[in-house]
């Protein structure tokens, strides 16, 4: 194969050229199979789903594949053989980042979970040429560096320029009338060419593979300007090729946040419209009579689309746009098909994240879109002022155009069969808050799907010695079917099991313990508690409490004579370029880090360190190393979480709030096996409400502890890297703390020393966090897609 690939003896490849035609290898194989489940698909009329995500973080993929191909342990023993490794040639890998966080990871694993349980399930994302980007820290400061992820070729796409989409921007709506007839068309706007590239999604057990499909701008004509090249304007010359690359150049680096950006809705309706345009030829060439025209009925049945956030929620009205202006069906016919059709995810309640468009802007980028919209919105007002006239409350806050803008997770609903949320508590808060309105009208529409991880990644793949250690106890039946999980529970008593633990752990910890020596400097004690945080910085997320208990088990280890449990307190993730507070808690960590790393008085105890760049694949290092996993959101902000889910998974026992799926973990672990402290929903929402939290008497009860932290930010005892905390401080203290970190900061940092309290009798520890594992099942995505596939996809 390598010979073939590279054209070069397997012995004068290097290390890269080994790993791509590896890749080759398995893609091969892949694409083979893909090709017979595709015939399957159109002989058995299957139904199809189409994932619409902005976000798609795959990871690496070669051992993953292996695994699900069956081929991993073969691959590793013929790599030693040849005088190489499986490791080796994987560290080759890029990992790509086409997403930020949570949303993006979830839409990979779901993927994976597709092609596990057989269901023909297609993803349809967005090619960024460069992907989120690199984050280096200096001087404690996060820095952003561009993400070149392709610099070297990508071994597992396949471009397919023959599948190219023309989509247009901007351009005059007209209307044409004949014979009392009348339809419109869009003349001019500038026309770009959306190309596809597959990427293969091999299913556990190698019966299925499906793909990803994620496309890039390109223009649609070469409109080289000779002229200006001659004049040696070589930039003007190509500028018809930047100005279209611009649209799938880059990731915009939001989580959960804004995103206002015109380019931003120019990327929305690429990746829409070039997904419905590929669907469409599709359907047509399986769906068309012998006497030319198309089953549209059937489209329903065997088509279901899925739009993740509201990112695709333009997904309706060009499903609309098509249906009547390109296939000629009438209005009530189309809407219905388009209805069918849809489903929507709500993946967060921060009002900042419901995405809103300017309508002039809207209007001016997307003319006959945004007619479709003011259709939607017309007979949507027209339809619930005869059904509801007397709620006029209820439609100001359910119609799509209102003040001035679009409304995107009303166009999302509206256009969608199902919504859901992501874990009981958030799907909870939309019906009796966010998304009441709607809820009221049509309570039948919304249902929770709990999120779910993939436990081959995160536990087969991430964490060796601990699946070595199950699959000896129970088989490696888990790997199918994670609910198996639970036969662990017959080894809550016995210690040679769970001694095995301490030692499988202990691997792991030395494992991380390595990466962060390379990449940071800082030296960890493996002997002491592994204490992780790991996932996107935000306020609501609060890092910042977090640090709040180093500095306080820090201050009373230096002047108190305190002695916690040795811990290394692990940070991870990245902040969003233009979130100046989230950066600045990231500039904390690594201040505090910088003190107490470098204290004697402290260091034999605790450190701090802070993994930069934070991705897939140092995550899976992260998560199986650790021993606390840090779930402490304010209560009601985080949709679901997963981090939670892998970290349970990999026996972390969770220090966390009630929120997101940590209410869940609570329930399948048992309270005993989780520590959960802080206020509730309900008691966030009564304080919010009554304007009855004052910070200022939080500092004010506790000046020796919390007063003395919040004093440091400004007083100049973590100044030393760069500076003082001003902006954090007044977050706190001037703008009464938003996120309810000094209100929870007492029981947080007592339910820590809890866990450290029972951390010495390694027996015990191992036994709770092995009922986590056992438990965790649940979490799997095979089991959340099953839920998809049957309540929402009919699959
Ligand atoms: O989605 C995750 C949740 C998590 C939530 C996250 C998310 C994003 O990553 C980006 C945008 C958005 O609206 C939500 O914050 O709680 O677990 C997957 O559902």
């Amino acid at each position: 194969m390598v010979e073939s690939e590279v054209g070069k003896d397997f012995e004068d490849a290097d290390d890269y050229e080994r790993f791509a035609a590896l890749c080759n290898l398995v893609a091969y194989r892949a694409r083979a199979i893909h090709v017979k489940n595709d015939n399957a698909i159109v002989a058995q009329r299957k139904k199809r789903v189409f994932y619409f995500s902005l976000e798609f973080l795959i990871g690496p993929l070669l051992e993953n594949y292996l695994l699900n191909l069956g081929a991993l342990e073969t691959v590793q023993e013929a790599l030693e053989e040849m005088g190489t490794s499986l490791e080796r040639l994987s560290a080759c890998e890029v990992d790509p980042g086409l997403g930020n966080g949570g949303l993006g990871r979830l839409a990979a694993c779901f993927l994976d979970s597709m092609a596990h349980e057989g269901i023909a399930g297609y993803g349809n994302g967005m090619r960024y040429r460069y992907g989120l980007f690199r984050q280096v820290i200096k001087d404690g400061r996060q820095v952003e560096e561009t993400d070149n992820w392709l610099a070297k070729g990508y071994p597992w796409e396949v471009r397919r320029p023959e599948s190219a989409v023309e989509v247009t921007f901007g351009g005059e709506v007209m209307r044409h009338e004949e014979d009392g007839k009348y339809w419109f068309t869009l003349e001019g706007g500038e026309t770009v060419k959306a190309v596809p590239y597959d990427i293969p999604v091999v299913g556990y057990g190698g019966q299925t593979v499906n793909k990803l499909r994620i496309w890039s701008a390109e223009p649609a004509q070469e409109n080289f300007d000779l002229d200006a090249f001659n004049d040696g304007q070589y930039a003007n010359a190509s500028k018809f090729r930047t100005d279209v690359e611009a649209i799938s150049t880059i990731l915009y680096p939001n989580d959960a946040g804004e995103h206002g950006r015109i380019l931003r809705l120019k990327q929305e309706y690429l990746f829409v419209a070039a997904g419905i345009g590929s669907i469409m030829r599709t359907f047509k060439r399986e769906n068309t009579r012998a006497d030319g025209t198309v089953d549209w009925d059937m489209f329903p049945e065997l088509i279901a689309i899925h739009t993740n956030d509201t990112h695709p929620a333009m997904c309706g009205a060009e499903l609309l746009r098509v249906l009547i202006d390109e296939e000629g069906l009438d209005y009530d016919r189309a809407w219905d098909i388009v209805t069918r059709t849809i489903s929507y995810t709500n993946h967060t309640v921060l009002p900042e994240a419901l995405e809103k468009w300017p309508i002039d802007v809207f209007h001016r980028l997307l003319p006959r879109i945004y007619m479709y919209i003011e259709e939607i919105d017309r007979r949507y007002r027209e339809d619930f002022i005869a059904k509801h006239g007397d709620r006029m409350d209820l439609l100001c806050e359910t119609a799509i155009l209102w003040d001035g803008q679009v409304r995107m997770a009303n166009l999302s609903i509206i256009c969608s069969h199902s919504v859901n949320g992501v874990a009981k508590i958030h799907t909870d808060i939309l019906e009796r808050e966010v998304l009441n309105g709607f809820y009221q009208l049509d309570p039948e529409k919304f249902n929770n799907k709990t999120n779910g991880i993939s436990f081959r990644r995160f536990l087969g793949n991430a964490n060796p010695s601990y699946s070595r250690l199950i699959t000896s106890a129970i088989g490696d039946g888990w790997l199918d079917d994670a609910s198996e999980l639970h036969k662990l529970s017959a080894f809550y008593k016995d210690s040679v099991f769970l001694d095995a633990m301490t030692d499988s752990k202990r691997l792991n910890k030395e494992r991380l313990a390595a990466y962060i020596k390379k990449t940071t400097g800082v030296e960890l004690d493996c002997d002491s508690v592994f204490d992780v945080q790991v996932k996107r910085f935000h306020a609501y997320k609060r890092q910042l409490l977090n640090i709040f208990k180093v500095m306080d088990v820090y201050n009373r280890i230096v002047n108190w004579g305190y002695t916690p449990r040795p811990t290394s307190f692990i940070f991870a993730g990245k902040a969003a370029q233009s979130y100046t507070y989230a950066k600045e808690v990231i500039r904390l960590i690594n201040s505090v880090a910088h003190v107490v790393n470098n204290d004697p008085r402290a260091n034999q105890i605790i450190k701090v360190a802070f993994v930069p760049n934070f991705s897939v694949s140092n995550a899976e290092l992260i998560y199986p190393a650790a021993e606390i996993s840090e779930q402490i959101s304010t209560a009601g902000m985080e949709a679901s979480g997963t981090s939670n889910m892998k970290l349970m998974a990999n026996a972390a026992i969770t220090l966390g709030t009630l929120d997101g799926a940590n209410v869940e973990i609570a329930q399948l672990a048992g309270r005993d096996n989780i520590e959960i402290f802080g206020l509730t929903v309900d008691e966030v929402e009564a304080l919010k409400s009554s304007n009855s939290y004052f910070a200022w008497d939080e500092y004010n009860r506790d000046r020796d502890r919390l007063g003395r932290v919040v004093d440091e930010l400004i007083d100049g005892t973590f100044a030393g890297l760069s500076g003082n905390f001003n902006l954090i401080y007044d977050g706190l203290m001037h703008k009464n703390d938003a996120d309810f970190v000094l209100k929870d900061f007492h029981s947080y940092v007592d339910a820590w020393e809890h866990l450290g309290s029972i951390y010495g009798d390694q027996r015990r520890w191992n036994a709770m966090a092995l009922a986590n594992t056992a438990n965790s099942g649940f979490f799997s995505s095979d089991r959340t897609i099953r839920e998809y596939a049957e309540d929402i996809w009919h699959v």
